[in-house]
């Protein structure tokens, strides 16, 4: 079994945060180190600890978290303007939090993906 994290308690609303979207499938809550004025977290509610670890079954969870990234573009006004969509995994990738999340940012002109 896959080690629970902290964003399993928040999907629980057993601690807080900031929870801009919820359905039966994912929770986006906002970050709590936010790089850009939009800066959200899309997670599956469901424990899937990496992109190593999407299986035929999590196909669901994974195309809701883009349906739920364009709505949550439009209820944060950057869906026009545009934004950017990230998703770490493991250490190479920068990933800290062992539940698979993507990152929405947006609200400014972002740099460069990678720095040079
Ligand atoms: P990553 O490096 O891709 O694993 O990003 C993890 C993000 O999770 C990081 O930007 C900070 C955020 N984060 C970590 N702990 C918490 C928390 O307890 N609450 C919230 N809202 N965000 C958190």
């Amino acid at each position: 079994m896959p080690t629970e994290t902290i964003f399993s308690k928040i999907i629980r609303k057993e601690i807080p945060a900031s929870i801009v979207y919820q359905d039966e499938l994912v929770t986006a809550f906002r970050d709590i180190h936010p790089q850009a004025p939009t800066h959200v977290l899309i997670v599956p509610n469901k424990l899937i600890p990496t992109v190593s670890d999407v299986t035929a079954e999590d196909e669901a969870a994974i195309g809701r978290m883009f349906t739920a990234a364009r709505k949550i573009a439009e209820q944060e006004g950057i869906a026009a303007s545009g934004y950017r969509l990230i998703v770490n995994c493991k250490q190479h990738g920068g990933q800290e939090v062992y539940h698979l999340h993507m990152h929405l940012l947006g609200g400014k002109q972002l740099g460069r993906m990678l720095p040079q």
